[in-house]
């Protein structure tokens, strides 16, 4: 069947899900189009189309229509099928369905947003505003809590794209900080969630759904807070509990602060022979076999440097190979502090809907450094350091930054060298 539209976005954006679980109920195709966010929709011909940057964006296979709003986009691909269920049974239910579209994305995906997004790395935790969230948050989530006590679904006794765009709404929430404790108090809204995730349409986008056991929490990178500051911060904290609650703005405003960038503890190692800047320099340059690689075993120094197997966890996870692609390079744009410190090769391994990252880094010192570790995915890749001496390993490294035929005897699909 030929795809009724492209969609623009980046990898595993529930707004994106959202849609595609609409296309999926009423059996049509979406293309997903190969798309780097950050760049192609800051392009001036991405722009000639849509109203901004923000995506999901939605292209109509005729070029028709060019529709922002995951919300708009979705109410669309639900119409595209005359036999459509996902809208309700009459002008009422529809009304009904469109009421939901916009509770979640204006009583749902804001609260949860900022409750989640410095968790990620994303934006800057503000204390006031997490507060705010979580409690913003709770209250919607109790509204839905004394619906369902009733119902089954949302709106009339199917699903419809109101359980899609809620329950997409909160997909990241449940993945992360609405955890067993907290779901205790919202029973029915998990009955509910639990339900709609595992129809067959939502496990086609969303794979097996996982909710959080212990709520990831927000943690301070150490560099944004000056030791000397954070101890007197402390004492002051564990005086005055009542006076931090009279005024978290100031205290946040003072957390919000950028810090100074800190030196890094790598630059006080030993002197190493192997200058890292030369040898992204010559790998760049020469042919990887076996000029680059022998370069790199002629330099290799142990004792300054370590290599490390590195493994994305979630590979079960992983949908079409450009989308794994641009998990690197999210991942290595999040790496710029270990730029100086740092060599690796990620690939994807595989095809579309079945693929997964693997690769090697070359690291300075015998840890991993806070550097590579404050990465907000960090935690998503499993690093093991690899014996430099032990020929199986050597082979296996080689393979990974030359990318020629099978890598641990899988298809190279793409890779990206982070340099
Ligand atoms: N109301 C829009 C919001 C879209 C939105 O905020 N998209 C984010 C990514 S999830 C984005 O593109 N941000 C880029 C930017 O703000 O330039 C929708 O529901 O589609």
């Amino acid at each position: 069947m030929a795809p009724i539209g492209k969609i623009y976005s980046y990898p595993n954006n529930p707004r994106t899900f959202k849609i595609l679980i609409a296309a999926e109920y009423n059996n049509l195709e979406v293309e997903v189009a190969e798309f780097e966010f950050g760049k192609d929709n800051k392009d001036p011909k991405f722009l000639e189309n849509f109203h901004h940057e923000k995506v999901p964006a939605f292209e109509s296979a005729d070029g028709d229509l060019h529709i922002n709003e995951c919300g708009a986009i979705a109410y669309y691909v639900s119409s595209c099928s005359e036999k459509t269920q996902l809208l309700g049974k009459d002008q009422k239910e529809t009304a009904k369905v469109l009421s939901y579209i916009l509770f979640a994305e204006n009583e749902i995906i804001p609260h949860a947003n900022t409750w989640i997004n410095p968790i990620l790395g994303i934006t800057q935790y503000n204390k006031a505003a997490h507060n705010q969230s979580t409690e913003g948050l709770k209250k919607s989530l109790k509204v839905l809590e004394n619906i369902l006590l009733k119902k089954t679904y949302l709106v009339g006794e199917r699903v419809t794209l109101a359980d899609i765009s809620v329950a997409t709404a909160l997909y990241l929430p449940f993945k992360l900080v609405l955890d067993a404790k907290f779901r205790e108090g919202y029973k029915n809204l998990t009955r509910w969630y639990k339900t709609v995730v595992n129809q067959p349409a939502f496990k086609k986008v969303l794979g097996e759904v996982i909710l959080v056991d212990v709520a990831h929490e927000y943690t301070p990178p150490k560099k944004d807070k000056p030791k000397k500051e954070t101890k007197a911060r402390e004492v002051s904290e564990e005086k005055s509990d009542k006076k931090k609650e009279e005024a978290p703005d100031d205290l946040e405003e003072e957390e919000a602060k950028p810090a100074p960038k800190p030196k890094s503890k790598l630059d006080s190692l030993p002197p190493s022979k192997l200058n890292l800047e030369e040898w992204k320099r010559f790998y760049s340059n020469n042919n990887t076999r076996p000029d680059a690689i022998n370069w790199f075993w002629e330099h290799y120094d142990p004792e300054g440097y370590s290599i490390w197997r590195v493994d994305y966890k979630y590979n079960s996870e992983l949908k079409k190979v450009f989308m794994s692609s641009n998990l690197i390079g999210g991942f290595f744009n999040r790496l710029e502090r270990a730029r100086k410190y740092a060599f690796g090769s990620l690939v994807v391994l595989g095809e579309d809907n079945k693929n997964e990252i693997a690769g090697y880094f070359v690291i300075r010192g015998q840890e991993i450094p806070e550097e590579v570790t404050d990465a907000a995915d960090f935690e998503s890749y499993e690093f093991k350091k690899v014996d430099h001496a032990d020929p199986k390993e050597r082979s296996c490294f080689e393979d990974y930054i030359a990318w020629d035929g099978h890598l641990d005897g899988k298809t190279f699909a793409d890779g990206k060298i982070f340099k």
